[in-house]
């Protein structure tokens, strides 16, 4: 084994893939590639949390594999694959279950949000979401966790669940670190700027797909909700303007001030329509590729197929060694 660290991430395959998960995870996915061993996952077992349509999801899955494709991911260098496809997911989250309390997970602010979106349907599984995210990370011995800021208390409770498994049962996990980008770490709704971007945001000039045409990027930049004034300046109550100034800068790799003295002057239409031909110009090309890319089911097929049978042994290593450290009889 080369001395490269370990890479795991995922997004669960529930609406569309928003310019909020580009922007605070799939960009850094890419960027990261090539300097660590890499796992991608299409987290459908999350997905399940919330009621889904079967025929829906199977469609889902399969488009949301083929963006992290064309968003850059090589499928053939990093794992890539479904989290259904890989027992030791599900094996390990029991495992953590009985080392995870009541009280740490009623903490958790996706689970406050979530429950109260849907009140008809407070399953154990949402209660027991993070818990499963720590058994996706712990299992591959992940150094760095690259996501949104909205996931750091989540990534705090696997730090704890691996330092507590580690002190009653020996040296076991590694201890992962978040990777949370410097902008982009928490895109708004475009139509309120101070809620987050969601995916499944009901309102869908709120957020960006990253299919979305350039036609619709531009209407739904053109539309965006900022405030009474007419300076482009980022500072406190400006939620609609720091936001687009934040999306700029992360789609353009300059810097919040470099943004700001760009737009100097400028009116707030002039504003808008420049932050949306970026995010047009940037999301153009992986469109293109998506596109082509679902035309080759087979390909799609020989990276989930390779990536899940390759994970499938990473991980069995791990829960073989997580068994005996519990105290089970060796298969
Ligand atoms: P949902 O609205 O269904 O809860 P979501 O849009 O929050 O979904 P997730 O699948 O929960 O998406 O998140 C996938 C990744 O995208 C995570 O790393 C998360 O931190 C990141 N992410 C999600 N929304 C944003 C956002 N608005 N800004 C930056 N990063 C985000
Ligand atoms: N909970 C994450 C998705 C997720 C994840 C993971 C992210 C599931 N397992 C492991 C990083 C590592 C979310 O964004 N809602």
């Amino acid at each position: 084994m080369d001395d490269k660290k370990i890479i795991f991430s995922g997004i669960q395959p529930t609406g569309c893939i928003t310019l909020g998960n580009y922007l605070g995870a799939l960009k850094n996915w890419v960027s990261l590639q090539h300097d660590y061993h890499c796992c991608f996952s299409v987290v459908d077992m999350h997905s399940i949390t919330v009621r889904q349509d079967p025929v829906a999801l199977r469609k889902r899955c399969m488009e949301f594999l083929a963006q992290y494709l064309a968003c850059g991911i090589d499928g053939e260098e990093n794992l890539v694959f479904f989290q259904s496809h890989v027992p030791a997911h599900a094996e390990l989250a029991w495992v953590l279950n009985c080392n995870v309390y009541m009280g740490e997970l009623s903490r958790m602010t996706q689970f406050k949000d979530k429950s109260a979106k849907h009140e008809n349907n407070i399953n154990a599984g949402l209660f027991t979401y993070p818990v499963l995210m720590a058994a996706d990370i712990l299992l591959y011995k992940t150094d760095l966790v690259p996501v949104g800021s909205d996931q750091k208390q989540h990534l705090e409770l696997a730090r704890d669940v691996a330092i507590r498994f580690n002190n009653l049962y020996g040296e076991t996990f590694t201890v992962p670190e978040p990777f949370i980008p410097k902008e982009g770490a928490r895109v708004m709704s475009l139509q309120d700027p101070t809620s987050k971007m969601s995916k499944s945001d009901p309102n869908v000039n709120g957020f960006i797909s990253i299919l979305d045409k350039p036609e619709d990027i531009a209407r739904k930049f053109k539309r965006a909700v900022t405030d009474s004034e007419s300076e482009v300046a980022y500072r406190e109550g400006k939620d609609g303007v720091n936001n687009l100034l934040s999306i700029y800068a992360s789609v353009t790799g300059k810097t919040v001030d470099e943004a700001v003295a760009e737009f100097a002057g400028c009116g707030y239409g002039v504003f808008k329509e420049r932050v949306g031909e970026a995010v047009a110009e940037e999301l153009r090309p992986i469109r293109e590729r998506y596109e082509d890319l679902m035309k080759n089911k087979d390909y799609l097929e020989t990276v989930y197929r390779t990536g899940a049978e390759k994970a499938r042994g990473i991980t069995a290593r791990t829960m073989s060694k997580v068994y005996r450290k519990v105290g089970f009889v060796n298969r």
